[in-house]
């Protein structure tokens, strides 16, 4: 679509959809913007936005006539809307900031997604192409949306793909699609796992013979997409001999394309840690060995890769307890990896915005693996009645965040680890799980414990 003239409105006004409007100014389009904020609380960017000509409305508020020729959704906004369901009404087409992104792009998409590791999966599948001398771009729901970085030019774009994103699309289509695992989460907004699972395999649509898919063959779920793709198809496995794919054996992980398998590095040296690391380092060694990397840089890359922020982040060592900042656990299977991925006892600090999860199994692990667990938040209710019925008691409620590390402090040992692994996002008291991070490094490096 020319976008010369064209009415267009943007609907949120977080980062992707400020970057949209910036997009659509640059081509000539005729921007509206419509936020669920006044127009006051949005952030500076938008004010300077309304200078350059973009018009404003509330999102409430339902137009008499409806100019626009397209509307650009932001993924933290719902399909349900008012006026979303108007627009669609109206014959309008509606599309996410992905697929405006794609259409205005000319690199191939890398597309990573799945429940878990989409972060750390796609900042180490950019980093071993970049050790590789190719030119990425790393974005997506990783924090920098697409849309910002149409007017360059990269050999690929590794992008981290939400279900919000995947929701809005109809011609994105990845040359690389990888799929990590699938467990409950954003059950608020899709409704129930089969949506959430639908949703997320529109991330193999449009995909053709000469693509290709990654998938983890050791979750059934994921391993059963394979029919949804034509695309050539890789597997991951830290349980079994996959070929074609990347598998682990006794501690050494093997690239395997049906002839000789090609040991390419141990799980020693690996930089990351866990379990579930070792599974984003083989979906990304599979994905840039589809690539056609050299398994001995992409070896060099994994060694050296230092994880990401806010996701199992070391913060600092104080008094012989050890902080760990996994703020971007933001649904009880991840926060279920992080307890797995150390031996030390544990204090942990969960509880956030209620997206309608289950923490029964969560509990259960907690229980075998937790000293003390701090509440708090909209789920504290939950997770207390969750504990209650399996009868885990070492449990105290904090009215704020910052009680919340405080009271983990009082309860940890030396030797200890003050995990923060909320299971939960982070949207009931802050904007994002990044300033939850932020907020607990500040506390733990602050004089305050
Ligand atoms: N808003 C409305 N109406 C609504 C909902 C929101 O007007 O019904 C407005 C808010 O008032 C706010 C704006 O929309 O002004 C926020 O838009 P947004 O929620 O789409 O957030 P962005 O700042 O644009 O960030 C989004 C992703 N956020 C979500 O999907 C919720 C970011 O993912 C992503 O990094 C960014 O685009 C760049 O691509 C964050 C996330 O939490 C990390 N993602 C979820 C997750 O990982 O679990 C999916």
């Amino acid at each position: 679509m020319d976008l010369r003239d064209k009415e267009v409105i943007v609907i949120g006004a977080g980062i992707s959809g400020l970057a949209a409007c910036r997009f659509l100014l640059s081509r000539g389009a005729i921007v509206t913007l419509a936020d669920n904020k006044k127009r006051q609380e949005l952030p500076k960017e938008a004010q300077t936005l309304f200078l350059r000509g973009v018009k404003f409305i509330a999102q409430r508020y339902v137009p008499c006539t409806l100019p626009w020729h397209l509307c650009i959704k932001s993924p933290g906004v719902s399909p349900d809307i008012m006026l979303i369901q108007i627009l669609r009404l109206a014959g309008i087409p509606i599309w996410g900031e992905l697929e405006l992104a794609y259409l205005y792009t000319k690199a191939p998409f890398i597309a990573i997604t799945g429940t878990n590791g989409k972060t750390t999966t796609t900042a180490l599948l950019g980093y071993i192409l970049q050790h590789a001398g190719l030119k990425v771009l790393i974005a997506g729901n990783i924090g920098d949306p697409l849309i910002a970085h149409t007017e360059e030019d990269y050999d690929y774009i590794v992008a981290e793909i939400s279900s919000f994103q995947l929701e809005d699309t109809e011609c994105f289509h990845a040359l690389g699609a990888l799929f990590l695992n699938l467990s409950p989460d954003h059950l608020d907004r899709h409704g129930n796992m089969d949506n959430y699972r639908t949703v997320k395999a529109r991330i193999f649509r449009n995909q053709q013979e000469n693509d290709f898919a990654v998938l983890n063959y050791d979750d059934a779920s994921v391993a059963s997409f394979a029919k949804d793709t034509v695309a050539y198809k890789l597997y991951f496995s830290l349980e079994q001999k996959v070929a074609p794919g990347v598998y682990m054996h006794e501690g050494q992980i093997y690239i395997c394309d049906n002839k000789q398998p090609i040991p390419v590095i141990s799980q020693d040296h690996i930089c990351i840690k866990g379990r579930h690391n070792w599974q984003n380092a083989m979906a990304a060694l599979a994905a840039a060995w589809a690539l056609g990397i050299d398994s001995t840089l992409a070896a060099q890359a994994l060694s050296t890769f230092p994880g990401v922020e806010h996701r199992l982040e070391f913060v600092c060592e104080k008094d012989g307890v050890t902080y760990i900042n996994d703020s971007k656990a933001t649904n009880p299977d991840s926060t279920e990896k992080a307890l797995l991925a150390y031996e030390q006892p544990l204090v942990l600090i969960a509880g956030g915005y209620d997206k309608k999860a289950d923490f029964l199994s969560l509990m259960k692990l907690i229980k075998e693996h937790v000293r003390h667990l701090v509440v708090l938040g909209q789920t504290a209710p939950a997770l207390l009645s969750a504990a209650q019925i399996v009868g885990y008691t070492c449990i105290s409620y904090a009215e704020s965040f910052e009680k919340a590390v405080l009271l983990a402090n009082k309860h940890a040992c030396c030797g200890d680890i003050i995990l923060l692994s909320p299971a939960c996002a982070s949207w009931d008291m802050f904007e994002n799980f990044e300033a939850r991070g932020r907020r607990f490094k500040e506390l733990v490096k602050g004089n305050t414990l």
